[in-house]
């Protein structure tokens, strides 16, 4: 008797600015996808791999002066080993994959907020063979000063957080750019709005791809 062939999982990316809820919506992604019966593989980047936590070091708390290029390529850097070596496998087993920020970041922070253009950061990926994008990103998008009164109460401030707004507005018109290029991958989710609103459109986006997917495995969501 043959093995049934495995159907590949989903990848699925979270994007936005700081304070936009990410964190938040992460879990309750996590809860919808478990509670439907989807092994889902959490990550984030940069990060996800052991050398790539330590690049995020680096990157976000480095004492050290650091060129738009030498941070764009250090994210480029801590991609490729997560995509190599957890993103593909896991997808490649069944397993979904939920990456708190992925390539997508980088089109907005350093092709946008760093001011080296999205087509030179995209061809950097393509160069160094990132290619696999997500089958389904969540943009969760508000106000600037909306994000920074919702974090008010941290005091840690990192390197990329410590910019200032104007820099935080070229990275949003570069998401918002990224998503109109994209409106079938990108979907952008208005996160002024209250959570259980939030999360109401995040369930719906998320209902025909978790359909497929259990369809696949010959089951239903019921
Ligand atoms: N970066 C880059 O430059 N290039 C790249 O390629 C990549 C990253 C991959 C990583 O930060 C930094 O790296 C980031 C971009 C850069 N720098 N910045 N800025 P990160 O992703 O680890 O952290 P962050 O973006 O700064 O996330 P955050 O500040 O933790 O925000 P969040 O996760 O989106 O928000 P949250 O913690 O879920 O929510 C914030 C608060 O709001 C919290 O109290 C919630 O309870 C509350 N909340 C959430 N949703 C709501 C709603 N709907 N209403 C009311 N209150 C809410």
């Amino acid at each position: 008797m043959s093995t049934p062939a495995v159907v590949p999982g989903k990848f699925l990316s979270l994007e936005g600015l700081e304070g936009v809820g990410k964190t938040t919506n992460l879990e309750f992604i996590q809860e919808t996808l478990q509670s439907a019966g989807v092994s889902v593989l959490v990550t984030r980047e940069p990060g996800g791999t052991e050398l790539g936590e330590a690049l995020r070091s680096v990157l976000l708390h480095s004492q050290h002066a650091m060129q738009a290029e030498t941070e764009m390529l250090m994210m480029a850097a801590s991609r490729v080993e997560h995509v190599a070596t957890v993103i593909l496998p896991a997808l490649a087993s069944g397993q979904w994959v939920l990456s708190d920020r992925y390539l997508d970041a980088s089109l907005a922070y350093q092709g946008g907020g760093r001011e080296i253009g999205v087509q030179r950061v995209k061809d950097i990926h393509t160069l160094a063979g990132v290619t696999r994008m997500p089958d389904l990103t969540l943009l969760l998008d508000m106000p600037i000063a909306l994000g920074r009164e919702r974090i008010a109460v941290r005091n840690a401030t990192d390197r990329i957080e410590a910019e200032a707004d104007p820099f935080f507005e070229r990275c949003r018109s570069a998401y918002l750019a990224v998503a109109k290029e994209d409106p079938v991958r990108v979907k952008v989710i208005d996160a002024s709005k209250p959570l259980d609103i939030v999360q109401t459109k995040i369930a719906q986006i998320l209902a025909p791809l978790l359909e497929e997917t259990l369809l696949a495995n010959g089951r239903s969501l019921g």
